[in-house]
């Protein structure tokens, strides 16, 4: 008899040995953490997503195409999903978030629906369109910024003469996550409408509050609407005055005005102005963003790569993965939006530089 030790057929044998064990184990649903346990306390954040643009005249002009496919009714959203390249087939552009553009033909209207899943709409192109959320029937125009918060009833419409195109982003990766999805569908196919436009903004974010303002509000903004219009002026007096963040530039962060608090717990949102010559500084954090151009041109290098952006382009920067805008143009607006406010309410969110 031999004793193998230190040579090659024992580290056979052991390897043998511990397979044995770990097809036994299995049996009884077990598994060896120390298989795995690099892979799930990883030192930094580990992702499969990867940055990517999409530039808008290549999507607008599939999109029109979409509109001789499929009719708003018959597709209920007409939505192409943007796929993050990393995790084709996954519905998402991060991992917790979905985001797509939506595009609404003159004379259609997209049903009135509820759902778990929280909504932003950021419009990109055209006039003429409304969504109406709780109530308010909003007009959209390049640059709003629209929420439907969780189970609160949307429908949208096209009353104009022009094809109105926006953003989606929707959090049903992470409702999905928590295997909590509900939706409803309601047999009218407009809600009924009783405030009107830009009702909320006037009533909840100018400075006062109506008593008996609902409790509901410390959770989700009652704003449905920041209109462009409203912010991008905000904007030039950070700019005037010289508050500019040598990473972000001059940004403003979308508020619940009841509380100072993100939009909705799941995603906050942001816009930001670049000054015209602006060369960003590096900036990374643990908040996979979406980034949404509403004015003017430039390069954002993520992770050591260019990607040129102008006017309604659409790019993702992915967890962890340091980026930084340079612009190219004149004064450029950025858009962005993430689910920093889903991390920071768990206490796990992290920035860098
Ligand atoms: O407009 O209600 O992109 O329910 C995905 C799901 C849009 C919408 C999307 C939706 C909507
Ligand atoms: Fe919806």
């Amino acid at each position: 008899m031999t004793l193998a030790i230190d040579t090659p057929g024992s580290k056979h044998n052991i390897t043998g040995a511990r397979q044995a064990y770990y097809d036994k184990i299995a049996k009884f649903h077990l598994a060896p953490l120390w298989e795995v346990l690099k892979g799930l306390v990883t030192p930094e954040p580990k992702t499969q997503m990867v940055p990517a643009l999409w530039k808008f005249p290549e999507v607008e002009k599939l999109m029109l195409e979409a509109g001789d496919v499929i009719t708003a009714e018959e597709a209920e959203r007409r939505v192409l999903v943007l796929e993050n390249p990393g995790e084709p087939g996954k519905s998402r552009v991060t991992n917790s978030l979905f985001a797509g553009i939506q595009l609404i033909m003159p004379g259609e209207i997209a049903d009135a629906h509820q759902h778990v899943a929280s909504a932003i709409r950021f419009v990109l192109k055209g006039k003429g369109a409304y969504t109406a959320v709780e109530g308010e029937k909003s007009s959209m125009e390049h640059g709003d910024f629209i929420i439907t918060a969780n189970w609160a009833p949307h429908d949208h419409g096209n009353p104009g003469k022009e094809p109105v195109i926006w953003l989606d982003v929707l959090d049903m990766p992470t409702v999905n996550h928590f295997q909590a999805s509900f939706a409803n569908h309601f047999d009218e196919k407009m809600q009924n409408v009783n405030h009107e436009d830009g009702d909320s903004f006037e009533r909840y974010a100018t400075g006062v509050l109506p008593d008996g303002t609902s409790d509901a509000f410390m959770k989700r903004s009652p704003v449905i609407n920041y209109p462009y219009a409203k912010m991008r002026p905000i904007l030039e007096r950070l700019k005037k005055t010289g508050d500019v963040d040598k990473r972000h530039g001059a940004r403003v962060r979308y508020a619940n005005p009841i509380n100072g608090g993100p939009v909705l717990p799941t995603m906050g949102a942001s816009l930001a102005l670049l000054p015209k010559g602006f060369k960003g500084e590096p900036y990374r954090s643990t908040d996979g963003t979406i980034f949404a151009v509403a004015d003017g041109s430039g390069t954002t290098t993520i992770d050591g790569k260019p990607f040129e952006w102008g006017v309604n382009d659409v790019f993702v920067v992915p967890p962890w993965k340091r980026y930084s805008h340079t612009v190219t143009g004149g004064d450029a607006v950025l858009f962005s939006i993430s689910d920093r406010p889903a991390q920071e309410a768990l206490g796990i969110w992290r920035e860098s530089n």
